[in-house]
């Protein structure tokens, strides 16, 4: 990064612009929400500050620690927030740090930089939602300390000790605010996830994440030599990279700094992520345009030069990418965020940069690697020729449809109500199953879609040949909604789309399978919140004529308890769906008064290991699956994607 700006932003710019009152009063619009989202949130802004201090070159450790009370500490070996007194406000700067809410960031005009770095605004905005608050400063000898409460300063800046003169840093610990939270205690695994996200970001520089709650303590320590070439490697771990090599390209135009790694897998998913600042864009933006436009081009035209095609033909750009796994990271001094959700880039000099550095530097690597090149074009080829075959197969189902009027799957059985609000649909594993749902559903509203056997692993499968599957198809048209170009939300069939599998390895199995599929070409659905899962009982509990279902082993605990441990309980273990009568389906899973759905939700912000997640569970490699399933036993009770 250009550092050269750094003495132009001193501590007497700091302007004062609004009271810590307005964040506490509309804490929303500075963290997003309340919701144990924007509590984690305040992780990442005390760590920004440390990682703007790490890129500006001061600073190589990160420390972040969940304490016992779920406050958090986060230290860094870099300079010390500065304590002489600043010009404007005749109060020590990093006061003013703490105290002062700045413009700039994600919802403000301005581009005010504490650092010259890239966020550094939010430390006053965690303050203010914080019960208390204490920073202290290892500078040239001396330990300074200050503590503030709910945003309000409780005592003068301190020395409160000495420490050797080499020792500098910063060590910030707070406790969010129970006022202000709906959820006040730290998820290990979030902060795992955005730190490593962090850390491949920022090669070089070390996170240590600590817990501290537990019997004993926990600790993760992400250090990435190779920054994003490593999270690619990351990304593709139990996938099979085509070549051995991570494509890097690296440069610095318009005052954009731009950083991009890319590897094709043996796979048919693209995954692009790409980032501005350290933060990632969702919705993509201009960055991610360029880095697009440069592979396509560069591909073509190298392919056109070395007579792999014909000087007639072109590829595609989503050909070239089937397969890839790439990181597209951008540093912008003042970025502009569009969209609805302001998860898009929206500065046009990152569309030029990105595609410069990636176009010029790809050339040469492509001149070099002409091995690599071959297998990345070979490949593209071969997704072309499976695209035309897609959308040949496709063409003529459209045509059927157009002429025998949409018809519905034979196995359908719809429900008469029409207006897609009122509407559910269950799909169902296995005919039999089937057949009960069928007998056992309100005809009005519940529609049923039962599924034969097990469903197309999507992961595995080009275009072509999922287009060309009879389950795939048959959820397709129920749905109403098209996919991929087509998807079209607004002719959706049904407000909720229910997965009832049997509640075994296999049902589960199964429903991770649907679960791909609408993943990877329906994931508006998952979004906007229609996919759930339904949860059919695990045992039956029968005594002196009367009934209980449980749906865990400790509800069956819980109500043995009630009901009293003796010989004339009588409990069956539901093995499958296929064990209930039309009736015991109905009033245990089906009945919208009494059946539990839990609803499918995803977090786009950690998309990347959303889809590391899929692929881990479905793909070939089974040691990661293993590593995966192991580390997550504990969760799988909580299907939150
Ligand atoms: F902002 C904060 F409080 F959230 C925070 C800031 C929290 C933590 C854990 C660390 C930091 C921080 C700030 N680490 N390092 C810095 N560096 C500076 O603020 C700094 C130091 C020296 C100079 C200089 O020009 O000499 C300039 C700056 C911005």
């Amino acid at each position: 990064m250009d550092t050269e700006q750094k003495q132009e932003y001193g501590a007497d710019q700091i302007q004062i612009l609004e009271g810590l009152e307005a964040v506490r009063k509309r804490p929303g619009m500075y963290i997003g929400s309340t919701s144990i989202r924007g509590l984690h949130h305040l992780v990442y802004e005390i760590v920004d500050n440390s990682i703007d201090e790490a890129l500006a070159g001061y600073c190589d450790t990160i420390k972040v620690t969940i304490n016992k009370d779920n406050s958090i500490t986060v230290e860094d070996n870099g300079r010390g927030i500065p304590i002489g007194i600043n010009h404007k406000s005749g109060r020590p700067a990093v006061e003013v740090v703490f105290t002062v809410l700045h413009a700039g960031g994600k919802f403000g005009g301005g581009g005010y930089k504490v650092s010259g770095g890239l966020h550094g605004v939010g430390a006053s905005v965690v303050n203010a939602l914080s019960e208390w608050l204490e920073v202290t400063i290892c500078h040239e000898g001396k330990i300074y300390r200050q503590r503030y409460e709910r945003g309000h300063i409780c005592s003068e800046l301190q020395v409160i000790g000495e420490c050797p003169e080499e020792r500098t840093g910063t060590t910030v610990v707070f406790l969010p605010d129970k006022e202000i939270f709906e959820e006040t205690v730290y998820d290990f695994n979030i902060l795992k996830q955005r730190l490593r996200e962090m850390a491949f970001l920022t090669k070089n520089i070390r996170i240590i994440l600590r817990d501290e709650r537990g019997e004993e303590s926990l600790e993760k320590i992400f250090h990435y030599e190779g920054g994003i070439k490593e999270f690619v490697t990351y990304l593709n771990k139990g996938k099979t990279p085509i070549y051995p090599d991570v494509i890097y390209c690296e440069g610095n135009k318009d005052s954009v700094y731009v950083e991009v790694a890319m590897q094709h897998n043996d796979g048919y998913n693209e995954g692009c992520y790409s980032f501005v600042n350290n933060i990632t864009t969702p919705e993509g933006g201009t960055h991610l345009t360029g880095f697009k436009n440069a592979l396509t081009k560069t591909f073509n035209a190298y392919a056109k030069a070395n007579k792999l095609i014909k000087d007639t033909e072109s590829l595609s750009g989503e050909d070239i990418r089937e397969g890839l796994t790439a990181i597209v990271s951008v540093k912008i001094e003042e970025p502009q965020f569009e969209g609805q959700t302001k998860q898009k880039l929206g500065n046009s000099e990152a569309r030029g940069a990105v595609d410069n550095v990636v176009s010029e530097q790809l050339m040469i690597f492509l001149e070099q690697h002409p091995q690599v090149a071959k297998m990345i074009l070979e490949k593209s080829i071969m997704a072309q020729r499976a695209r035309d075959a897609a959308r040949k197969a496709r063409d003529l189902t459209r045509r059927k449809s157009a002429l025998d009027g949409m018809s519905l799957p034979g196995k359908l059985a719809d429900c008469s109500d029409k207006d897609p609000k009122n509407c559910e649909i269950y799909i169902v594993e296995g005919d039999s199953a089937g057949g009960s749902a069928k007998t056992a559903r309100s005809r009005a509203t519940q529609a049923i879609l039962p599924l034969r056997g097990k469903i197309l692993n999507v992961e595995k499968a080009r275009l072509d040949k999922i287009y060309a599957n009879a389950e795939i198809k048959a959820m397709i048209t129920a749905f109403g909604t098209g996919i991929h170009e087509d998807f079209d939300i607004t002719k959706l069939r049904y407000d909720k789309i229910i997965i009832m599998t049997d509640a075994d390895v296999d049902g589960a199995h199964i429903s991770t399978l649907l679960l791909t599929f609408l993943y990877r070409f329906m994931p508006d659905l998952i979004k906007e919140g229609h996919v759930y899962l339904a949860q059919p009982p695990l045992f039956k509990l029968e005594k002196n004529k009367k009934v209980w279902y449980a749906y865990s082993d400790e509800e069956l605990a819980a109500i043995l308890e009630e009901v009293g441990r003796d010989q004339n309980n009588k409990i069956q273990r539901y093995k499958g769906l296929g064990e209930m009568d039309a009736e015991q389906l109905w009033e245990t899973t089906m009945d919208p008064e009494k059946r539990i759905l839990l609803r499918v939700t995803m977090d786009e912000e950690a998309s990347s290991e959303l889809d590391l997640t899929f692929t881990t569970l479905m793909g070939d490699q089974v040691e990661p699956r293993k590593e995966f399933i192991e580390e997550n036993a504990k969760y799988v009770q909580n299907l939150d994607i």
